[in-house]
């Protein structure tokens, strides 16, 4: 029967060599002869599009048939990657356009290997949201993204004698074949201009927003394949551009410059992805960007529910919108601005309904990273929007009176506004008043959330805060970044794991079934041989697989601690070199990560991991045994070649500060034993896999707590009594490590030994080096080895994000699942 569907769907073999073919000629207008490996991605890509848009009007039908409600997921970021592989892998034509390349005279992997990452998003925040779509269309449900069409995406990481170097990433002209533009459902966004106070026919108060500026959104669609290829919903991204009537009105008045002008200022709007995961305070164009996400998003939201209902009576039954993080919080304003000012809904009506249909997930604790806007800018910006804002304050300090009546530092603490000079809005109480749910992204954070950043709301809405452990598509992280991994459990326990995760726990017995421990090792070798050569290409560091794979690659950022790995590594090479103790087993650290161009401790890390690195290099007795590779440009796609390849992974954050982790599943689903701290999904992790397959180190959320509070953290105290720190800490302090940069690191020094340092380094490290010390003897053990990690990936089933998602629909969004009808699954359907 899939043959014949596959005629009809023109999935065959031949359909596919003919379609692109006919793009080579029509959409690029050259003969396959003649193509380069770039047309031919192209062309394929196009005939993939095709067929995706097909799909993506059925499944729209099918939904719009349903009446079914609808899930817009808000999101600044979303870190797709490639799209290429993952679309064919999804619609399972990956072998069928493998032969058809084949005619053309290539393969499908250099083919795929073409494409650049669509990387607009910067880590784990960006990337989540990525996995959660792919989720939603594998499981049939109508949920949809919307964020911003950035022409620049996250920059491109060099590294120049160590040091990153930031070069601006053009996404712009990748972007073609892998959306549609939407010219007819574009939208018009005012902004600045005045309150006009006046009075309504019945003399009420009406206040007028007047004088605006006017921004087109022209929206994008990027179609999103569920496994299975049937269901495909779309990812919508909004450009700015100028819009039209303004630009006409300034043109007639002669102000030719004025009007140009204009242009390139609307254009500003989306023209790049800010670089940082924390926010940056008082930069009005990041304000001006959510708020234009939030605007174009709740403006089509709107529309599309209209044209099925003429009273917003049934909006909460029927759309349902998730903010990904405070970026898009303008949407609790927004949503009641529309209904109050254009849809004539009385206030507390509107409210009730904007309250029902927003939820906010809460991504950090960082206090750097709580968006708080001045109050002035807003005025300007927003003023309409400030008014509610200051409306749904006063109406919220109300209940807190009544509830609490006299408590004036309860009320300061929760108010919406914060008292300055300046005085500012507090983005993560507008969400948290304004949103029916309030979750975090894994147990331990939910549970900082409730009892550290927000137990005064907690106190007065327990029943609004849940929590929702991330996941992450087992389709990019298996299947595509892992293909010998999938094929062989798929050999053990049969297919449909893929969409049906804890069914890996199959594999159990696979873990004492000597044969397939050797296949499992032959699969991870295979893959470091294959990192090996990505590593020589990008660094000419030459890394040996039968070394230990040790990686940490995520953000560099302090709480993610590089700086104790690194600790860790001297820890070795000093004990190596004057001690003569070798690591059980010869070891080869791997780093990637981004810092934020203007994150002088983090650049200053990546130098240090690049430096000691070479100094190791240059020492004969210590290059045999350890070796640091630092992977320049970390992205979706280098995760993808780096995670299979692992033996160690590293989660050390300090205890309290990783809200959930989604690297640490991905790691863990690849067969690689994690060295954690119990941060995060760490603890989860430990609690699924068994806490004899894991790793775990250092203090407890609690603990550190505890000495923050206490002040009772006294690294000095620690470097003096234990030799081995005192030594580690001062060959930071010495030359040895920049013997060409006299006093580079010096200031490492009195960072770690500062009372007040934030993160614990030296507090931990003692627990981290023995626990690693641990690991590589039982390495040794390939039986042992193999056993562990086979567990992990046997019982690492619960961190999909197909589960976290159905925890979504069912406790926050009230998501039902709109499978495919028997005319779609036939390919009949006209
Ligand atoms: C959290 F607040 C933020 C942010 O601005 N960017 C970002 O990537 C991450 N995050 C957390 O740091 C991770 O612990 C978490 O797994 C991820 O968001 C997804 O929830």
């Amino acid at each position: 029967m899939e043959g014949e569907l596959y005629v009809r769907l023109g999935y065959t073999m031949d359909a596919l060599y003919r379609s692109i073919t006919r793009h080579l000629a029509y959409s690029l207008g050259v003969v396959p002869t003649q193509a380069s490996k770039r047309d031919i991605y192209l062309a394929l890509s196009y005939s993939v599009r095709d067929r995706l848009l097909e799909k993506m009007l059925k499944t729209n039908q099918r939904y719009e048939d349903s009446g079914a409600k609808r899930l817009y997921y808000l999101s600044m970021e979303f870190l797709i990657g490639r799209s290429l592989a993952n679309n064919l892998r999804a619609m399972k034509i990956y072998d069928q356009v493998a032969e058809a390349l084949e005619l053309l005279g290539t393969d499908v992997e250099t083919i795929c290997d073409q494409e650049r990452d669509a990387a607009l998003g910067n880590g784990g925040l960006g990337r989540l949201a990525a996995c959660f779509l792919d989720s939603m269309a594998s499981l049939d449900m109508p949920g949809f993204g919307y964020g911003l069409h950035y022409d620049y995406g996250l920059f491109e990481q060099d590294i120049s004698n160590g040091y990153q170097r930031e070069k601006p990433d053009s996404w712009i002209s990748e972007a073609p074949a892998l959306q549609v533009e939407r010219a007819d459902a574009a939208c018009i966004v005012p902004m600045y201009g005045r309150i006009e106070e006046t009075k309504d026919k019945w003399g009420r108060h009406n206040p007028l927003w007047l004088g605006w500026n006017l921004v087109t959104g022209v929206p994008y669609d990027i179609p999103i394949a569920g496994y299975g290829g049937l269901t495909v919903n779309r990812l919508r991204l909004f450009a700015a551009r100028p819009s039209t009537e303004f630009d006409i009105k300034i043109f007639n008045e002669g102000d030719y410059l004025r009007a140009v002008e204009q242009k390139i200022e609307s254009e500003k709007i989306s023209k790049i992805l800010y670089p940082k995961d924390s926010y940056e305070a008082g930069r009005e164009l990041r304000l001006i960007q959510e708020y234009f996400l939030v605007a174009c998003s709740l403006n089509d939201i709107v529309r599309t529910y209209e044209k099925d209902y003429s009273d917003y009576n049934k909006f909460p039954e029927k759309v349902a919108i998730q903010l990904n993080d405070t970026h898009p919080a303008l949407a609790v304003a927004e949503l009641m601005r529309i209904l109050v000012d254009q849809k004539w809904v009385p206030w507390e009506r509107a409210w009730d309904i904007t309250n029902r249909t927003i939820a906010y997930t809460n991504h950090t604790l960082l206090p750097e990273a709580l968006e708080k806007w001045p109050e002035s800018l807003l005025a300007r910006l927003l003023p309409r929007h400030l008014q509610f804002i200051y409306d749904i304050n006063q109406q919220f300090l109300d209940r807190v009176v009544t509830l609490w009546p006299g408590d004036v530092d309860r009320m300061r603490n929760m108010s919406i506004v914060e008292e300055g000079p300046p005085r500012q809005v507090r983005m993560a109480n507008l969400a948290i008043v304004g949103a029916h749910s309030v979750n975090g992204v894994s147990a331990l954070h939910t549970d900082l959330i409730k009892k550290s950043l927000a137990p005064n709301f907690f106190e007065m809405w327990p029943e609004r805060f849940n929590n929702k452990t991330n996941g992450i598509t087992p389709r990019r992280w298996l299947c595509v970044a892992n293909p010998n991994l999938h094929d062989l459990i798929e050999d053990a326990i049969g297919p449909g794991f893929v969409t049906d995760l804890e069914r890996l726990r199959e594999l159990e017995p696979f873990a004492e079934d000597p044969v397939f421990c050797e296949k499992f090792l032959q699969v991870k070798h295979g893959n470091k041989e294959r990192l090996k050569d990505v590593i020589f290409n990008t660094t000419v560091v030459e890394v040996d697989p039968a070394s230990l794979f040790d990686v940490q690659v995520k953000r560099i950022h302090e709480y993610k601690r590089q700086l104790m790995n690194v600790l860790g590594i001297i820890w070795e090479y000093l004990a190596l070199t004057e001690d003569g103790v070798e690591p059980a087993n010869p070891k080869t650290f791997i780093f990637a990560g981004k810092a934020a161009p203007g994150y002088w401790a983090a650049k200053q890390l990546i130098k240090l991991i690049h430096n000691v690195g070479n100094t190791i290099e240059d020492d004969p007795k210590a290059r045999d045994f350890l070796k640091v590779a630092f992977a320049p440009n970390f992205r979706v796609t280098l995760a993808e070649q780096i995670i299979p390849a692992a033996d160690i992974s590293q989660q050390i954050s300090t205890a309290g500060f990783e809200a959930s982790g989604t690297g640490n599943m991905k790691f863990a689903l690849n067969g690689a034993l994690t060295i954690g701290t119990m941060d995060g999904a760490n603890i989860e992790i430990s609690q699924k896999v068994g806490r004899e397959n894991i790793y775990i180190c250092g203090l407890t959320a609690y603990e550190i707590e505890k000495m923050k509070r206490a002040g009772s953290y006294k690294p000095k105290a620690m470097y003096d009594k234990h030799p081995m720190i005192k030594r580690v800490v001062d060959s930071l302090a010495s030359d040895r490590f920049c013997p060409r940069e006299s006093g580079l690191f010096a200031w490492l020094k009195d960072y770690l030994l500062a009372d007040n340092e934030m993160f614990f380094h030296l507090a931990d490290l003692e627990s981290y080096v023995k626990t690693r010390e641990l690991s590589t003897k039982e390495y040794v053990d390939k039986t042992l080895w193999a056993k562990k990690a086979i567990l992990n990936v046997a019982r690492v089933g619960h961190f999909s994000s197909d589960r976290t998602i159905r925890q979504y629909a069912d406790e926050i969004w009230d998501l039902v699942p709109i499978p495919p009808t028997e005319a779609e699954k036939s390919g009949k359907l006209k």
